[in-house]
């Protein structure tokens, strides 16, 4: 029988990272569960790159560059600054400990293993011991629409033409043929209750993905414990990344009210509730009126003591639906 953790967050990077960490003091780390986004995987100069799950393993083993929010911290650029002088592709700043990464984990990737096999080596490697598990091992890769008619693969689009492009919209190539990775579908088996989170990543690119697969978010909505989101969307600006400027190019206003009203329109039933910012306390009517039970409280994570703050209030607020 497998043990399920009381709590499965669903991650993107950055952002959810945060959360995630902040899970991670306050659970033991067979009670916590990390989901995490592979739409922006992609192959670079020959290499596999997994930037969400990069940026919780580094994250969750305390290695990651606080400043940049990706990439390990103290890290050199020699390989990068070698491969601009030949004429190389520079764009994607790849660091010469996280290279590292890349290597071992484009070798394991060739040599047969799984992305799940690879990330637990990775997680062993590093000493974090909390389960951080890939949404799948097959290949799923956002594609950003531009207004211009242009298809940008994510990485490009995000990194290379710093989201500048006007959106019309987003997809996931091969996610119709992907499956989720086998621990992922037997954390959603069995008769434990476990709650989700879904943190505060961009709902359209880094979220989606993991809802869209299979029929993840119908599963999720079939688990006994209650299902909440944190609003990555703070006084309308994103916590961080392109979330606002997404939504005001889909039409939405970048709220977190309208953050909310996409989830109950695009997977209705999945949300219990929603965690709002004292900043956007005023919506909290409004988002109740969607069905919602809402939490205010501080969303913005500066410091380990803000993501652990939130972490307890956002368990707290679990523990209450839960137990109505
Ligand atoms: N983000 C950037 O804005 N610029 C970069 O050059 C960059 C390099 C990079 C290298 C490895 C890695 O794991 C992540 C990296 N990221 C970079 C972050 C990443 O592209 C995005 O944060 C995520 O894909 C969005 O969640």
């Amino acid at each position: 029988m497998v043990l399920k953790p009381q709590c499965i967050a669903l991650s993107g990077g950055v952002g959810g990272a945060k959360l995630a960490l902040g899970l991670s003091l306050e659970l033991a780390a067979d009670r916590l569960a990390v989901i995490v986004n592979t739409g922006d995987d992609f192959d670079h100069l020959g290499l596999r790159v997994c930037p969400d799950l990069d940026t919780l393993m580094y994250t969750l083993s305390g290695k990651s560059n606080q400043e940049l929010g990706w990439g390990q911290a103290g890290e050199t650029w020699s390989f990068l600054s070698a491969l601009a002088d030949l004429g190389g592709e520079d764009w994607f700043k790849l660091g010469d400990r996280d290279l590292a990464t890349h290597v071992f984990r484009t070798q394991l990737l060739d040599g047969g293993a799984t992305l799940t096999e690879v990330t637990q080596a990775l997680l062993t490697a590093l000493t974090v011991e909390t389960t951080v598990l890939p949404m799948t091992d097959d290949r799923v890769a956002t594609q950003i629409h531009c207004q211009s008619g242009e298809t940008l693969a994510f990485q490009h689009y995000f990194v290379r033409d710093q989201c500048a492009p006007p959106i019309s919209g987003v997809s996931f190539a091969g996610i119709d043929g992907a499956r989720r990775s086998s621990r992922f579908s037997a954390l959603l088996e069995g008769s434990e209750a476990s709650s989700v989170i879904i943190c505060p990543s961009n709902p359209f690119v880094s979220v989606a993905p993991i809802l869209d697969l299979q029929d993840t978010w119908r599963r999720l909505c079939e688990q006994s414990g209650p299902v909440v989101a944190v609003s990555p969307i703070v006084a309308g600006m994103a916590l961080k990344g392109p979330a606002a400027k997404m939504m005001r190019e889909l039409d939405m206003p970048s709220t977190a009210l309208a953050v909310a009203e996409f989830y109950q329109r695009v997977y209705p039933g999945l949300l219990n509730g929603f965690v709002i910012d004292h900043a956007d306390r005023a919506s909290a009517d409004a988002v109740r009126q969607l069905g919602l039970e809402v939490l205010v409280t501080a969303t913005v994570m500066k410091d380990v003591h803000d993501k652990q703050s939130l972490a307890r209030d956002v368990l707290g607020f679990v523990a209450d639906l839960t137990a109505s």
